[in-house]
């Protein structure tokens, strides 16, 4: 049996609440920005999430938008300025700590650090927005937390693809049974799975009820012990989500994938 020995974080959605405070309230200050009256409330931009990418995700919401440029150079020269502009306004608003990290989060990473446990990010979301994230919530010497930062731009497909965990894996010379993907989103695990990452799913506020595939163990995040399928060893026990629960649930995995 493999021991764990990495978690794998991904960023949107699972160490912060970004999508919905964030990404899309940048989204819609540049689109006033640029004076277009385009406006993504939460269900839309909720829609819209099954798209991996800022700048697919305008690309895509172009198709219903009449005043969209007809020729695709141009709307693809749009989508690429209003995605900069965007992450300007995404990366103003979690410097001034404007989103923090979710609960259980912290105190799991420093355990992780404590015991030796190795970790990276595995995201689609662009290098900038994780860097000005990590800054504001960690502090200095954030880098040191993690071996990797895989971002959009390090990648050609995107999740659910999982040339983003494949790199990872192949930056911290792991095997993927070594590891633990931690994600939010069907797309995210989806990547991990396809990369034979175990997942654990910690629920966000977009993806609440989403059906979900092959995750170790599904719960309403790291705060709390209560509400996890399978119930970790702890069961029962009050508080966050440790270390100790991740082995169990990892343990697991491996039972799963051995006796399918
Ligand atoms: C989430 C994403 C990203 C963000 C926006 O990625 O799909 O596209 O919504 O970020 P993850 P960008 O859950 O893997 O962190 O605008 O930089 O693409
Ligand atoms: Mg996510």
């Amino acid at each position: 049996m493999r021991p764990l020995r990495a978690l794998l974080w991904d960023v949107d959605g699972t160490l912060a609440e970004t999508e919905r405070d964030g990404h899309r309230v940048a989204f819609n200050k540049t689109f006033e920005l640029f004076g277009l009256s385009w406006r993504w409330d939460e269900t839309r931009y909720g829609e819209l999430l099954t798209v991996t990418g800022g700048r697919e995700r305008l690309m895509h919401d172009m198709h219903v938008r009449p005043d969209a440029p007809c020729l695709m150079g141009e709307r693809e020269a749009l989508a690429r300025e209003l995605h900069r502009s965007k992450n300007a306004f995404y990366a103003e608003l979690v410097s001034q700590g404007g989103i923090s990290l979710r609960a259980g989060v912290l105190p799991l990473m420093q355990e992780c650090r404590e015991h030796g446990v190795r970790m990276s990010v595995v995201t689609t979301t662009s290098r900038s927005n994780v860097e000005a994230l990590l800054q504001a919530q960690l502090g200095p010497g954030w880098q040191d937390w993690f071996e990797a930062l895989v971002c959009g731009e390090d990648v050609d497909r995107k999740k659910p693809a999982p040339e983003a965990y494949l790199r990872a894996l192949e930056l911290m010379e792991l095997h993927p049974l070594e590891t633990l993907a931690l994600e939010d989103s069907p797309g995210g695990a989806a990547a991990a799975r396809a990369a034979h990452c175990p997942v654990l799913l910690t629920r966000s506020a977009y993806f609440a009820n989403a059906a979900v595939d092959g995750a170790m163990a599904i719960g309403p995040g790291l705060h709390t012990l209560s509400g996890w399928h399978p119930a970790s060893e702890a069961a029962g026990a009050h508080g966050p989500v440790r270390l100790s629960d991740l082995r169990h649930w990892h343990r697991l995995g491996e039972v799963v994938s051995a006796f399918p």
